[in-house]
């Protein structure tokens, strides 16, 4: 049984002042890993306390040496490999894959912020008049428990390169995950305060981050519902928001597409991360006349999908991370039945064998349409819902019939004509013939995924506040 009762205050780790713990339970057994304990509101005052005091000189620093102090996290990471690798599995169930591929995101993150800094021009010259590109202050970021880490680092390296400090509040369930980042940052030396990390529950440090007038910005993912409990709150101070919110990411599947690698292709992209990921493709949209071939490959591809033991390489779905998520996705299947869409694969109830962990059977939904919960709504779970369409404008319309917007796959065999479909699809990012991430490249929603971009020019400006030097002739 662990204990991890330290959070980490201007460079040094403290015990907080909170009393409550919160257990870490195994989405894959459902046994107690360990607890924590959660820091309070007076714990998030005094990371902000430090962030705030920590900016006055970091606002100052040069391009250079905010390289060398990402050069120093990135450095204490490599180190970590397999420990980052072995606890995402084991706390939060990822597989092995994808915790992988996170991993890798991670590093990502560093060598993007770094080029950024290499050729990003703070001082520019608009109209007659100089422009400054100064950091916006204290930065607050809250991020959820589907691939921690990856958020921390990804929203972390910006802050940095634009010269802000940070107050972090991880998710509870990742508190091992945030440790271990904890202990990088600490290998990495950077001047104190400059990074604050805070466990705690999001009603109680996520709430005084969002109010606190001393947080400049908040930098948000999470679902769409908390999102604008952060934004409202927020604008009480005029707080900069970015805020990555959830999807229901339509994937369309053009008549003249290679059915035999776009449909994998869709269930590697409605099942990434065990279904837990905002960019899920998990509306699966295909002409017609292709249905039945459509549902051939499907039932064969998901006949090879390996369910289980998250730390098995081989395995493509792991658990749900808590035994709340799993439910929520038995009701959505529940739902799916008593709509009337009729089950192709998977169903409610756990897999044979996996009854202990969190499992869920990935779900495959056919005679579905677009109005039922089961497209509507974001499940977060391995649940795949196929729509047919008649016309490419047809499924266009149904693409765009969503409140979300953060990303959408399109496969065609003629790429003229799929970038044609992907300039019209309503979504931060659009994937063709593919899924790949460029961390150079903005992300973010149209509508209700979200508000401002990450990643790229577009994210690191959203860090900055522009000021202009007006000198009248
Ligand atoms: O997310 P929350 P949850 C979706 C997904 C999932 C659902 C619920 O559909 O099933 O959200 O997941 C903090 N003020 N996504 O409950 O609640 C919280 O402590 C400030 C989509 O885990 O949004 C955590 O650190 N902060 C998604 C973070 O917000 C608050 C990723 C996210 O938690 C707060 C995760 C408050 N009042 C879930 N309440 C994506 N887009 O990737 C909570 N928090």
């Amino acid at each position: 049984m662990k204990t991890i009762d330290k959070i980490y205050i201007n460079g040094e780790f403290v015990t907080p002042q909170g009393t409550e713990y919160f257990n870490l339970i195994s989405p894959t057994t459902n046994e107690i890993l360990g607890k924590v304990l959660l820091g309070n509101i007076k714990d998030t005052q005094n990371a902000i306390e430090a962030a705030k005091n920590a900016f006055k000189t970091f606002s100052k620093t040069s391009a250079s040496e905010r390289i060398q102090y990402l050069k120093n996290i990135k450095t204490a990471v490599e180190k970590r490999k397999t420990d980052f690798i072995d606890i995402m599995v084991e706390e939060y169930g990822g597989t092995f894959q994808f915790a992988s591929v996170s991993y890798e995101y991670m590093l990502k993150s560093f060598d993007s912020a770094i080029s950024l800094l290499k050729s990003y021009e703070f001082t520019k010259l608009m109209g007659e008049s100089e422009v400054q590109m100064t950091p916006i202050g204290v930065v607050g970021i809250i991020i959820p428990w589907n691939s921690s880490n990856g958020f921390i680092c990804s929203k972390l390296s910006t802050a940095i390169a634009a010269g802000c400090t940070t107050v972090i509040k991880p998710s509870e369930m990742s508190a091992q995950q945030t440790q271990l980042i904890m202990e990088c940052l600490h290998d990495a030396k950077l001047p104190k305060g400059i990074v604050n990390i805070v466990n705690g529950l999001g009603e109680i440090v996520g709430a005084e981050i969002s109010r606190n007038p001393d947080i400049s910005k908040i930098s948000f993912t999470g679902s769409t519902n908390v999102g604008k409990i952060i934004a409202k709150e927020a604008v009480n101070t005029m707080k900069r928001v970015t805020l990555e919110l959830g999807g229901k990411s339509p994937n369309i599947i053009l008549d003249d597409a290679d059915f035999s690698k776009a449909i994998p292709l869709a269930l590697s992209a409605a099942f990434m991360n065990s279904g837990q990921a905002c960019i899920a493709g998990t509306r699966l949209l295909v002409p017609e006349n292709k249905l039945e071939e459509t549902k051939l490959i499907l039932k064969n591809v998901l006949e090879n999908i390996i369910v289980g033991d998250p730390k098995n390489s081989s395995t493509a779905v792991g658990p749900m991370v808590s035994t709340k998520q799993y439910q929520r996705v038995q009701d959505y299947i529940q739902a799916g039945i008593n709509e009337g869409a009729e089950i192709l694969a998977g169903g409610l109830g756990k897999p044979e064998g996996l009854e202990k962990g969190n499992f869920v059977k990935p779900t495959i939904f056919v005679n579905a349409n677009n109005q039922m919960r089961i497209a509507k709504e974001e499940i977060f779970g391995p649940v795949l819902t196929v729509i047919t369409y008649k016309t490419e404008e047809e499924a266009i319309e149904i693409a765009n019939d969503t409140t979300y917007g953060l990303q959408a796959y399109v496969s065609s065999s003629d790429e003229k004509r799929a970038h044609r479909v992907a300039s019209q699809i309503n979504a931060g990012r659009v994937q063709i013939n593919g899924i790949g991430h460029d961390p150079m490249a903005p992300f973010g929603g149209f509508k209700q995924s979200g508000i401002g971009r990450e990643f790229g020019t577009i994210g690191l400006e959203a860090y900055l506040e522009p000021k202009a030097l007006i000198q009248p002739k």
